[in-house]
């Protein structure tokens, strides 16, 4: 039985990123170990599902699915808690969480597969994993592959010619608001990483390694690079702040993205796949958007709203998801 814990993953896959920067950050020891052809075997053991990350116990369990396995891991590490006390801000950070995981995947997702210098870039990086960085024929055979794969997968996260420029729009005013709300606090929440800041991280990092995205973080959101970095290797330099210092530059991005484009947007898919329909529209604040449902949303939107339930004392947190445009779609 291995001591450790043990996170397979890829540096290009932002799930698995994200848990290995909340192992780092508890400090609970573990071993990351690269899904490829030296590893497929092990990895086969623990995935019920063909995706990483999986992080294997040293009971010798498969954990799947990063939110559960965050989860998961809190329960069993609870110190220091990436949940922050204050009820709102406890809230605000499941919900950037949900947001980071669902809609920042499309930011990247898309960004990623829509140009070819970035097709080329990640396909050549899959490609060596793919190979096990042995380099010539195969990998360039592997990263040909990878490129037609995935670039005939873009629908599947919802870009399309429709979406595209309203994807493109939303990565940029979200950068955005998050450079100018870290100006002032090294974290989402304040002094310390939250629930939040993982999910939004995992993202935002891989964006932040492909030409095009990264390109635009470096040149337009220097703050928003340093907490990418910093996230890297996360650590506490004080506590979380109150939600009255977070408010001012956190509830614009409630507000323009969370509950004008995120919320409508999921709502919607979770309708069409209870109805199973193949396809759905929705009037977002950006535009007309058309795309096939996304069944794991459905169920994460689930948790989401079981989660707002369970809240016992929503007084002071109704009005901030009222005034941002977020509660008709959680309540
Ligand atoms: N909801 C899952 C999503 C995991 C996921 O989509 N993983 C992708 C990479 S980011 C994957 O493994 N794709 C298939 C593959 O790489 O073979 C989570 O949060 O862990």
């Amino acid at each position: 039985m291995a001591a450790d814990y043990r996170i397979f993953g890829m540096e290009l896959s932002p799930y698995s990123v994200k848990v290995r920067s909340y192992f780092r950050y508890k400090q609970i020891p573990h071993q990351w170990i690269v899904r490829g052809p030296a590893t497929q075997e092990e990895f086969a053991k623990y995935a019920k599902l063909p995706l990483v990350p999986v992080v294997a116990t040293p009971e010798d369990e498969g954990l799947q699915d990063s939110t559960p396995i965050l989860e998961e891991m809190e329960r069993r590490f609870p110190e220091p808690s990436i949940h922050p006390e204050d009820t709102v801000s406890c809230f605000v950070s499941a919900l950037l969480e949900e947001f980071g995981d669902e809609w920042g995947n499309k930011w990247m997702f898309h960004l990623r597969w829509a140009r070819e210098a970035d097709q080329d870039a990640a396909a050549r990086r899959i490609g060596d994993v793919m190979t096990g960085g042995a380099g010539g024929e195969a990998a360039e055979g592997a990263a040909k592959m990878v490129k037609a794969r995935m670039v005939d997968r873009v629908w599947f996260v919802g870009s399309s010619p429709q979406t595209a420029p309203q994807i493109e729009q939303s990565f940029e005013d979200g950068f955005s608001l998050l450079e100018a709300h870290l100006a002032s606090r090294p974290y989402l929440f304040g002094a310390r990483p939250a629930f939040g800041d993982f999910g939004l991280w995992g993202q935002l990092y891989n964006a932040w390694t492909d030409p095009t995205a990264g390109g635009l973080l470096r040149e337009r959101a220097p703050t928003v690079v340093a907490w990418i970095e910093r996230m890297l290797e996360p650590g506490a330099e004080g506590d979380f702040e109150p939600w009255s210092t977070l408010a001012p530059t956190l509830e614009p991005l409630l507000e323009k993205q969370v509950g004008a484009l995120f919320l409508p947007w999921s709502d919607a898919n979770a309708k069409a796949i209870e109805a199973g329909d193949d396809s759905f529209t929705v009037e977002l604040a950006s535009g007309t958007w058309t795309q096939k449902p996304q069944k794991y949303h459905a169920r994460s939107l689930a948790a989401l709203r079981k989660r707002y339930a369970a809240v016992a004392d929503r007084a002071a947190l109704d009005p901030v998801l009222e005034k941002t445009g977020c509660l008709r779609w959680l309540a």
